[in-house]
């Protein structure tokens, strides 16, 4: 009988569900398509169900979708039952946007880390474009952050989504993504590397936690041509990081105006996507201590770098995105 899975009621327990004796990995149960079980096979258990005692104990079928392990937690229905691959670049802070999503309503995931460059074939295999994240669902592969989070949002339950319900509210926050996405997310993220690639022991030390062993040796050998092609991808000049700082500034002086009212988020009373979006994006600048990887602390860096980014923590808004990231098991 392959996958099927055969479970008779256990006699001597029989006001107890059926304990399954099987390895509790979800690849176990899915690779169990079919689950065959035996009932009413003791007297007394056709009796207290009212049922006729039958000539031979009762053979029924249930599916995949209605397995569970003894003790294991039930799934609410909308949950995706299977775990869902999110490939990455693991500093990329589009990636932790995903990520902290995902962790944020309980989605299993199994990420799949690649270093900058062989992210785009791994990103094409999985059903995206060329830049990741790349979330591999039930419904498909989705290629962009923003998308990733709408459907994060479509499996959270209502009270801790993170899209308002009502279309004007949510409109706005859509807005701000949009924006931070748009413009604090690229200058943060070229600003950084400007600073990172003349580093080239510091980025390469945090850049490749937790990448294939072939991918972390290949950055290391490859180095020249990987930096002269990052340079040339994020279209980096002389002088690019004073635009990129002006730019960064002018996106936290926005936020830090929105919360001058005293508002405890970015839309008001409730954490949502633009918050999270903020955060994740200014993690660029503001380096915070907690993070999806481990990220280089001030301490670690050249002074310039050091200095860039006690600035941005300094900031009103960069305060609130590390706040936001030491409260994020509450939000
Ligand atoms: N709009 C995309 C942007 C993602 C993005 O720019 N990802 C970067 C990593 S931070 C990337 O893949 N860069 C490599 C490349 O563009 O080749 C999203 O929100 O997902």
């Amino acid at each position: 009988m392959p996958n099927s899975l055969v479970i008779a009621r256990p006699i001597e327990r029989r006001r107890q569900s059926a304990r399954i004796h099987r390895r509790r990995s979800t690849e176990a149960e899915h690779a169990t398509e079919k689950i065959i079980c035996l009932g009413l096979n003791y007297r007394d258990h056709a009796r207290e169900a009212g049922l006729d005692i039958p000539a031979a104990p009762m053979w029924f079928a249930k599916f995949a979708n209605s397995l569970i392990g003894s003790g294991q937690e039930i799934v609410p229905r909308d949950t995706p039952s299977c775990v869902l691959r999110l490939i990455t670049i693991p500093i990329s802070h589009y990636c932790e946007k995903a990520r902290w999503s995902l962790t944020r309503a309980g989605i299993p995931y199994r990420e799949e880390r690649h270093v900058q460059g062989i992210h785009r074939i791994a990103a094409r295999r999985a059903g995206g474009g060329a830049t990741v994240p790349v979330l591999v669902t039930p419904d498909g592969a989705i290629g962009e952050s923003a998308e990733i989070l709408a459907w994060v949002d479509r499996h959270t339950a209502p009270e801790r989504r993170l899209f308002p319900a009502e279309p004007a509210a949510r409109g706005e926050v859509e807005r701000l993504c949009a924006r931070f996405d748009e413009e604090l997310g690229p200058k943060g993220r070229r600003l950084m590397y400007v600073h990172l690639l003349d580093d080239r022991p510091l980025a390469l030390r945090f850049n490749n936690a937790g990448v294939p062993a072939w991918e972390d040796r290949a950055m290391r050998v490859g180095w020249p041509l990987i930096e002269r092609v990052i340079r040339r991808l994020l279209d980096i000049r002389p002088g690019i990081e004073v635009d990129d700082e002006a730019a960064v500034w002018r996106e936290l002086d926005f936020v830090a105006g929105l919360l001058a009212d005293g508002r405890p988020h970015l839309c008001g009373e409730r954490f949502t996507a633009a918050d999270l979006t903020f955060a994740a994006l200014s993690a660029a600048v503001v380096i915070p201590p907690v993070y999806g990887v481990a990220l280089p602390q001030p301490e670690l860096m050249r002074a310039p770098t050091a200095a860039l980014v006690a600035r941005a923590r300094a900031h009103p808004a960069g305060a609130y995105a590390l706040s936001l990231f030491a409260r994020r098991d509450e939000l």
